[in-house]
């Protein structure tokens, strides 16, 4: 209780207006909730009777229906019964028409198969035996191409050894001509010497088978170095005759050579040495 409700002298032991008030409003809530109750307690038990007597219903039809469904099927399965035996033979007939018709197509059809498998087989076989040709063609004409490639080759081959063959032969015939040229020119040289050696007389001779040379010391030296081919010091017949054939490209006589060295060598030991050789080129030169 608040101090309020002590100012209105509610806590004295004396009823006041508010509280008999308050007091009547609690009766009234209690009756509103006990007629609530009646409501939903009534309401409960009058759905229970309608299913109650909805349940009833069904099974009162349900009953009284069963005997006209009865009858309905009693007298429609003939009917049925009359419908599924006549459509059998039917369905049979159609299945075995379409049997037929399936045997019927592929028996047509055989013959034609056959043609096409036959057909497809001689194509396949043409394409091969082609083929074969075709490459068969290929391989001929790569062997002749071949072997025309070997005949030119060889001909080729052939006319390039006869050729050959005549330049070698040209060169030959023209060395040959050369050479005879040569040795003709050469004999002509030495006869010519010979002559002159003849003519001029031993010393005179001896310096005309050098022809010009350079007298001085030097020139000589060197000259005689050439003919004394093993650097002996002296010159022998042999190489004396070296020289000359080496100047003339042929042979000098034997004799010229025998008069040439009797002449050079004044010691008479019979080898030309540099003081020797040095006085004959040098004595009564003749230009
Ligand atoms: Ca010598
Ligand atoms: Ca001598």
């Amino acid at each position: 209780m608040g101090k309020g409700m002590a100012a209105d002298g509610f806590c004295c032991g004396v009823r006041s207006k508010d509280e008999s008030q308050a007091e009547e409003k609690f009766d009234l809530i209690g009756k509103i909730t006990e007629g609530t109750n009646v409501i939903v307690e009534t309401s409960k038990a009058a759905a229970t009777a309608t299913m109650e007597k909805s349940k009833e219903g069904v099974t009162f039809i349900a009953e009284k229906t069963q005997p006209a469904t009865d009858f309905v099927a009693e007298k429609t399965k003939p009917a049925t019964d009359f419908v599924a035996e006549k459509t059998a033979p039917v369905t049979d007939v159609v299945v075995g028409k379409a049997k037929e018709g399936y045997s019927a197509t592929m028996d047509a059809t055989a013959p034609a198969r056959a043609v096409i498998v036959e057909k497809s087989m001689e194509a396949a076989t043409a394409t091969m035996d082609g083929a074969k040709v075709a490459a068969d063609f290929t391989a001929e004409k790569s062997k002749e191409a071949a072997t025309a490639t070997m005949d030119g080759a060889k001909v080729a081959a052939d006319f390039t050894a006869e050729k050959s063959k005549e330049a070698a032969a040209a060169t030959m015939e023209g060395a040959k001509v050369a050479g005879e040229w040569t040795a003709e020119m050469s004999a002509k040289a030495v006869a010519g010497a010979t002559e002159a050696f003849e003519k001029l007389g031993d010393v005179a001779g001896f310096q005309s088978m050098f022809g010009l040379v350079d007298t001085s010391d030097e020139g000589l030296e060197k000259l005689f170095n050439d003919v004394d081919d093993d650097g002996s010091g002296e010159i022998t017949d042999a190489e004396m005759k070296t020289m000359l054939t080496k100047i003339y490209g042929s042979a000098v006589n034997d004799d010229i050579i025998t008069k040439m060295m009797a002449a050079a060598d004044t010691d008479k030991n019979g080898l030309v040495d540099l003081a020797e050789f040095k006085v004959i080129m040098r004595a009564d030169r003749v230009a």
